[in-house]
């Protein structure tokens, strides 16, 4: 047997060239923090109000006093958490007209932790504050919501903000003057800079909620793992908007050396592996979403991790390495596959890929065994007999056991990751034991996806995601000068998603007529089928999941799948002498280009109008 190992190892030409060698390290170290120096730029503010006024009783008021005549035209409030599941509400103010308090004006605060204002304007001598029910957008309250957390308040005149007045007749029993003590981070105007934008504000919220022990935790339609994880940042930055986006950035930074693992593991190649981490890196929505606090970075990460210790264990022979030697990328992918589903349940979507990967495996290692016990008898170094005993004790450790410790490293495992994963929140809910708690839990995320149907003006269907016929608008800066537009959406790079997309049947073509086998070697095609099995995996069951109102952003995690197959596709062209590494740069080069193009719309920089404009290259895309 040891002989036959040796021989076997000759054969495979064990490649030396999958593994890192110092100038990869060097690259990849200097991709992912030239990378995060520019995801670092404007990702938001250090600072936000932390002290509030919080009624807990309707027409709780008071009345700011200016002791002269004031003009007002702006009027904006900082909406904190309060302790109420519906934490928003309205402050309806009333001014002096000489006599008595008219009405005025009021602000709804009806979203967390970011700025909300009022541009109508008044002249007067003091200002009656009350606490009121939100109200809708026809300017009714609906009888609901009232117990907001006011942080801040602060009024303008003109670019000036008003600060001599005195706080009277207050009819409260909490602290108002809470409302008047942190003005020097009143900014100039409502932006992602100094607030939460789109679902910010569910999941930094509820990572808060998570972190001081409370009862109520608003967002609960997904698990706890990315909020946990998001929370990292709240404590150690604060509850800011750096603080609750810095540890999706982090993790966004660092899908770039897994990518690299990836295309390294795959290709064998260094160029290759820097050509896909690069794409990654200019990549317009592993930028938006990696920088926006809400839970995909964790899930498009852990994803990657999983098929990365798969693409291990697919791309090696398990009776080469010994029996427990070859388990390893397996647990590994296990226990990335339950961090994955601890954050969303879309990474167990990759599972399915998992499976045939790891079956595909199977079958033709032993069919590469078998060839090599036949080459051993035909040569007389092992005897029929024993060829039948190998034959069986193969089957029976890279087989039958190997499946065996598949349902401990990818259902028993990843079951107890998630877990586990509740533990953080066990104590908002004393009366259920951690099992009883994950179990209530998933019914009710299950029953919460299956019924999401309310209508979203930026959604869009699995089919148009590959083309980004409908991007996603995250964000668009109020009060900015006359001209000027700051808009944040989600979508691809199309260098990269359409040139994906094309390379997608590209592979596919290439393996069902066989080229890559005849032109590459079959190790080439086995590989090649790898990204073409993530890739469905991951996006297939969106096109039959009960849920029926989808983003392009939930087609995140095909990304680095593209991105391989778009590598498959340009190294088999360049291989056969189609092409040369000429057009390869020149791809990679209009890639940076439309990324610096696009950048005011991936960043939210203020930029004019028009430019904003004239990026609305296909009908759909509103920004
Ligand atoms: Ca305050």
């Amino acid at each position: 047997m040891h002989m036959m190992n040796e021989q076997i190892q000759e054969r495979a030409g064990f490649d030396p060239e999958r593994r890192m060698n110092k100038g990869d390290l060097v690259i990849v170290t200097a991709m992912t923090l030239i990378y995060l120096f520019i995801a670092l730029i404007n990702l938001g503010s250090f600072e936000a109000p932390q002290t509030g006024w919080e009624p807990d009783r309707l027409n709780e008021s008071f009345v700011v006093d200016f002791g002269r005549e004031v003009e007002i035209d702006k009027t904006f409030l900082f909406g904190g958490l309060g302790h109420a599941w519906g934490c928003f509400g309205s402050l309806e103010i009333m001014a002096w007209d000489g006599t008595r308090f008219v009405p005025y004006t009021f602000i709804n605060m009806k979203s967390v932790f970011r700025w909300h204002y009022t541009t109508d304007s008044v002249r007067t001598r003091k200002l009656l504050v009350r606490n009121q029910y939100l109200r809708d957008d026809t300017g009714k309250d609906s009888n609901k919501y009232f117990k907001a957390e006011y942080r801040e308040l602060a009024f303008f005149s003109g670019s000036e903000i008003i600060r001599d007045f005195t706080v009277t007749g207050v009819q409260s029993d909490h602290d108002v003057n809470l409302l008047f003590d942190e003005q020097e981070l009143v900014p100039d105007r409502p932006s992602f800079l100094n607030g939460t934008y789109f679902d910010e504000v569910y999941f930094p919220r509820t990572a808060l909620e998570q972190i001081e022990n409370r009862s109520i935790l608003y967002e609960n339609t997904h698990p706890p793992l990315g909020k946990t994880l998001l929370g990292l940042g709240i404590r150690v930055f604060g509850m800011n908007p750096f603080g609750w986006r810095i540890m999706g950035t982090l993790f966004g930074a660092l899908m770039l050396p897994l990518m690299y693992l990836l295309g390294k593991r795959m290709f064998k190649d260094s160029f290759w592996a820097f050509f896909c981490t690069y794409l990654l890196m200019f990549d317009f929505m592993h930028f938006t979403q990696t920088r926006l606090a809400t839970i995909d970075s964790y899930t498009a990460f852990f994803v990657m991790g999983t098929y990365l210790f798969m693409l291990d264990y697919y791309d090696s022979r398990a009776f080469e390495k010994g029996f427990f030697k070859s388990l390893a990328p397996l647990l590994l992918s296990g226990i990335f596959l339950g961090l994955g589903g601890a954050t969303k349940w879309v990474a167990l979507y990759g599972a399915f890929g998992l499976a045939v990967l790891f079956f595909m495996s199977r079958i033709r290692e032993y069919i590469e065994y078998n060839r090599l016990l036949d080459l051993s008898v035909e040569q007389k170094k092992i005897n029929a007999d024993s060829r039948k005993k190998l034959r069986r004790a193969y089957v029976l450790k890279y087989f039958v056991l190997t499946c065996l410790f598949c349902i401990l490293f990818f259902i028993i495992i990843p079951a107890a990751i998630y877990t586990l994963s509740f533990i953080p929140i066990q104590n908002h809910n004393d009366n259920m034991g951690l099992i009883e708690e994950v179990i209530a839990s998933v019914k009710s995320m299950y029953e919460y996806h299956k019924g999401v149907t309310e209508p979203h003006p930026y959604s869009s269907h699995w089919y148009e995601w590959p083309l980004m016929l409908r991007p996603i608008y995250y964000h668009s800066g109020p009060l900015l000068p006359e001209g000027m537009g700051s808009s944040i959406a989600s979508f691809g790079n199309p260098m990269v998603w359409w040139t994906g997309f094309i390379a997608f049947w590209g592979v596919l073509w290439l393996l069902l007529t066989r080229r890559i086998k005849k032109n590459m070697g079959p190790g080439e095609a086995k590989n090649a089928w790898f990204p073409v099995i993530g890739y469905l995996s991951l996006y297939l069951p969106w096109a039959i999941a009960p849920r029926k109102l989808t983003f392009i952003y939930h087609y995140f995690s095909c990304v680095p799948f593209l991105i391989l197959m778009t590598a498959v596709v340009l190294r088999y062209i360049e291989g056969i002498k189609l092409i040369k590494r000429r057009s390869i740069y020149i791809l990679m080069s209009l890639v940076l280009i439309l990324f610096i193009l696009y950048y005011p719309v991936l960043s939210g920089l203020e930029v004019p109008r028009w430019y904003l404009n004239i990026l609305r290259i296909l009908p759909r895309w509103d920004w």
